[in-house]
């Protein structure tokens, strides 16, 4: 039920990088036509630097593993797709619909089709108020299964992080810092909670990863690298922002699946843009890193 693009399927035949992108950012991350000008940008940026791009979305159906320019198109086009996660791809599958894949189903497809490096701009993970909500994105649960190290700027700041770290922490995947100490809040450079492990060289990265794949241990790592200094926003207009908008959620019920896109583009309509600015320097930032971790992955056999 895989389809891989030839030029995906070659790569991982002949043991080239590949690198996993997600198309939830796409169809509902980013405004349209910033989404497409990214989506296009990314996968040449991947190129640049000697990576295959394996933008993943199930498209009729079918469960796609790098996508064409038409492709692209149509999901930042759209405007009507609708978000994947886990629970929804067999269905989606079955009655031939299109989903644009989030974390957890991006990392679920990837495993599959024997991608070990993806690319976010940051995982879902405990929402605040999750006490009374329920709220815990299926993300957590996709890092607890599925073998595929996930470069993030982090977990985005409308989360409760030190809850999300604590589930991370319970389920047993591993967080490392790259070139950090302290675990990134995506539009910010530090959340005030610290990462376990600061590892500042890509290769060493993925020798932690290889260990834990030679040990069997399931699920994926999180590697998670701040937004660079020049880019990040302010903290405390940050937070206003935030405030006003979380307020807003709740007045309209806004739940469920809704919620990180609703947060989002109020941002972006908010910040006039400053949030979607930030947000495309963050997901170009981990793609370097990204890019560096799958040449290392098919460099060498680290232990
Ligand atoms: N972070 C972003 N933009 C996004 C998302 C995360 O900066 O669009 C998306 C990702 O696809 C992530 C999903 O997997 O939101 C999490 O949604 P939820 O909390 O409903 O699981
Ligand atoms: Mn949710």
């Amino acid at each position: 039920m895989l389809r891989l693009s030839q030029e995906v399927s070659s790569a991982l035949a002949e043991n080239r990088p590949v690198v996993a992108l997600e198309s939830t950012i796409i169809a509902h991350g980013f405004p349209y036509p910033e989404n497409y000008e990214l989506a296009v940008e990314l996968e040449a940026l991947l190129r640049e630097e000697g990576v295959v791009p394996a933008t993943i979305a199930v498209l009729g159906g079918e469960l796609k593993v790098g996508l064409s320019e038409q492709e692209l198109r149509y999901l930042a086009e759209s405007g009507s797709i609708p978000k994947a996660s886990l629970r929804d791809v067999p269905i989606l599958l079955a009655l031939g619909l299109d989903g644009a894949t989030t974390v957890a189903s991006t990392m679920q497809i990837a495993h599959w089709a024997g991608i070990k490096v993806f690319v976010t701009g940051g995982i879902g993970g405990v929402h605040r108020a999750a006490e009374q909500t329920f709220d815990v994105s299926a993300d957590l649960k996709a890092l607890a299964t599925y073998n595929v190290m996930v470069v993030c700027a982090g977990a985005k700041s409308v989360l409760d992080l030190p809850k999300t770290l604590e589930v991370l922490e319970s389920q047993g995947t591993s967080v490392v810092g790259y070139q950090t100490d302290s675990f990134p809040a995506f539009y910010l450079r530090d959340s005030g909670l610290k990462v376990d492990y600061r590892v500042d060289d890509p290769a060493r990265i993925v020798r932690a990863f290889k260990a834990k794949e030679q040990l069997g241990i399931p699920g994926g790592m999180v590697v998670a690298t701040p937004i660079p200094e020049e880019d990040e926003l302010d903290t405390e207009r940050f937070n206003a922002w935030l405030d006003q908008i979380l307020k807003e959620c709740e007045e309209q019920g806004i739940m469920g699946k809704d919620v990180t896109p609703f947060i989002l583009s109020r941002l972006h309509q908010i910040s006039q843009g400053e949030t979607v600015q930030a947000n495309i320097a963050l997901v170009k930032n981990n793609l370097k890193l990204g890019a560096a971790l799958a040449q290392a992955y098919c460099r060498e056999d680290m232990l």
